[in-house]
């Protein structure tokens, strides 16, 4: 149901173009924002640029109504500003679904407030949109000739973190579903429930809005240079909430569910395995040396290895890749591949500890889980495509 100011504002081709910008503490950012946006949109293209305000404490609300009120009668005509005022920080997605459920143009663009996404970015999305058989174009970092600038290794390394998590765990495509500058039809979310969760608002519509036409096209992203970010531990937490919801709506989808099902319940065999492994290595070292005296305790380190990555092997091939195949030569062959593999992933720990240590200042703890967890990843998947001969994803 139209409110009466959208209403007003749809009557025939009154507003072509809504941009969404939400905002806390931003009034360092925001009217720079505004002014290269209106220089950017194409000459007679008319806009609504929506603000949705989180009652910042900078009065970032009341910078805007300013500049909306000393608008010049010409810009008056050709851009529209409104503020929707929220109570309180109510979050990040949840700002853009405000600002698009109230949007009024057919194409609705997307994008933070603090001058780290360029305005002079936006033609060109239109122009997608307008000639390119698409729904939604996502401005990319991830893409060829796109990127990010003054962002320190652990922001990249985060931001890639979870940009795979979304990738492997949604069946996303997308180069950068988690852009926060994006454009679509605002046709292709109509009857959509969203949850908005957290940060990540394209995710969502990635997700739901089923057989949407999507095209990336790069721009590179420039960390912020006045406030401060919003992205906290709450954030990453909201994040993997919104992940997992959304991985449960893609359940319904039969096909996927099977594949995707199947892949997270093999990593999940994978990694239990890999625990026990991890205590059949400190039984056997411990009772040999307790046992033994006289063993080198390097011996029985060793021998601890050996075990555990027999019983890994063993383990794997029953229960997590359903091999009952024991014939000789297949199995000789596959532990060899096995125990490579494993060994490979222990030469990636170590390299990566080294390197994060050493030349990247991480402290060990924070290197070490990283390394663990490539070196487990690069496992898995080395041993599902070769040792097992299954697809990497299902
Ligand atoms: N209304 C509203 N806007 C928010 C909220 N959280 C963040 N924003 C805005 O959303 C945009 C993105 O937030 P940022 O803090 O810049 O997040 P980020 O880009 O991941 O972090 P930085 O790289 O440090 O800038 C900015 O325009 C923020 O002002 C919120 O809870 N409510
Ligand atoms: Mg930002």
């Amino acid at each position: 149901m139209e409110t009466p100011r959208q209403e007003e504002l749809l009557k025939p081709s009154r507003i072509p173009l809504s941009i969404v910008l939400p905002t806390y503490n931003e009034s360092q950012n925001i009217t720079r924002v505004i002014d290269s946006i209106s220089d950017s949109i194409p000459e007679g293209t008319k806009a609504e640029i929506i603000v949705v305000d989180d009652s910042s404490p900078d009065g970032t609300g009341s910078v805007v109504a300013d500049y909306a009120n000393r608008l010049g009668q010409g810009m008056k005509k050709r851009l529209h500003i409104e503020v929707i005022n929220r109570p309180g920080k109510m979050g990040l997605s949840s700002a853009i679904l405000a600002g698009v459920e109230s949007a009024c143009g057919d194409v609705v663009v997307v994008m933070d407030s603090d001058m780290s996404h360029p305005p002079q970015t936006i033609p060109r999305m239109l122009e997608e949109l307008a000639h390119s058989k698409c729904d939604i174009v996502v401005a990319s970092r991830y893409i060829k000739g796109g990127g990010v600038s003054g962002w320190p290794f652990k922001r990249k390394l985060m931001s890639k973190g979870a940009t795979k998590i979304a990738q492997y765990s949604l069946g996303i495509t997308v180069k950068d579903p988690m852009s926060g500058f994006f454009a679509f039809r605002r046709q292709i979310i109509e009857g959509i429930k969203f949850d908005a969760i957290g940060y990540k608002m394209l995710l969502e519509i990635l997700v739901k809005a089923k057989g949407a036409r999507i095209k990336e096209i790069p721009y590179t992203f420039t960390n912020r240079r006045l406030g401060s970010s919003k992205l906290d531990t709450s954030t990453m937490i909201d994040y993997v909430r919104a992940v997992w919801r959304l991985y449960r709506y893609g359940r319904s989808a039969p096909e996927e569910k099977r594949r995707s099902v199947r892949f997270l319940s093999k990593a999940g065999r994978f990694y239990t395995v890999g625990a026990s492994g991890l205590l059949v290595n400190y039984l056997v070292s411990f009772v040999l040396t307790a046992l033994f005296p006289a063993i080198w305790y390097l011996h029985a380190t060793i021998a601890g290895i050996a075990l555990s990555i027999t019983s890994n092997f063993i383990l794997n091939k029953l229960w997590t890749f359903e091999d009952r195949d024991f014939s000789a030569k297949r199995t000789l062959v596959q532990y060899g591949m096995f125990a490579g593999f494993s060994a490979f992933g222990a030469l990636v720990q170590l390299g990566m500890v080294y390197y994060l240590v050493e030349s990247q200042g991480q402290s060990y703890p924070l290197a070490l889980i990283l390394a663990v967890a490539t070196a487990s990843i690069s496992n898995f998947l080395l041993n599902k495509k070769w040792t097992f001969k299954e697809r990497v994803w299902g």
